[in-house]
């Protein structure tokens, strides 16, 4: 099995998932380019990670990549402890919302040129892609002051969110009045999974 990864991408989750699976995988890091080459493309014609490949399936999309990992490894709970109805429904909230709002938000931050051409507009667009973003934050925030982890027990939903805040970092986004992530952070840096991913992501902690 080959997981294909950009270093402090979304794709870090499934990279962590399958560390605490203990599965024995191939991991494949690529940049910017490789992404658009031919070869990867014929794997992910999207030219995103991450993308798993395990014989001849060839799985995308993070919550996708993440679902076939928890499939093979129930064991692992990938996706925490409990899983009755209501608490598979929970981590499927939580995943949605990191990776279809929370995730997306950061889009003009990466790549404001994909969206707006001059200059002032770009500017104009991250500051309200920053707006965006911090304001999403307080969802998790207020969550984080319940309980430790987002659905209750660690799960695949905290890495994201962990991969998430590392974003809000290096766009030097003001999230100060969140009080709960300081210590979220460490709980996930103290995981061992994380230390590996992050190790072999070439990534330090934060
Ligand atoms: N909806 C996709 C999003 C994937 C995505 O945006 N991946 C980013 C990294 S977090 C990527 O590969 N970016 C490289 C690019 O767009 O060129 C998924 O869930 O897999």
């Amino acid at each position: 099995m080959k997981l294909y990864i950009l270093p402090g991408a979304c794709s870090f989750v499934p990279h962590t998932a399958l560390e605490w699976t203990g599965a024995d995988y191939e991991l494949e890091i690529m940049d910017h380019d490789a992404l658009k080459s031919d070869a990867y493309l014929s794997i992910n014609p999207q030219g995103t990670v991450p993308a798993l490949v395990d014989g001849d399936t060839v799985v995308t999309q993070n919550i996708a990549v993440q679902t076939y990992i928890n499939a093979l490894y129930p064991d692992a709970k990938i996706f925490g402890a409990n899983q009755s109805p209501v608490e598979k429904a929970d981590i499927m909230h939580w995943l949605a919302f990191l990776n279809a709002d929370l995730h997306k938000g950061f889009a003009p931050l990466f790549a404001p040129h994909k969206f707006v051409e001059e200059d002032t507009a770009q500017e104009d667009l991250q500051s309200n892609a920053q707006e965006k973003v911090i304001s999403m934050l307080d969802i998790p925030n207020t969550q984080l002051g319940k309980q430790e982890y987002l659905t209750g027990s660690k799960s695949t939903a905290d890495v994201y969110l962990y991969v998430v805040l590392r974003w809000a970092k290096k766009f030097n986004l003001n999230v100060e009045k969140y009080q709960n992530f300081n210590a979220f952070i460490s709980r996930i840096e103290a995981d061992k999974g994380v230390t590996a991913a992050l190790a072999q992501e070439g990534l330090e902690k934060v």
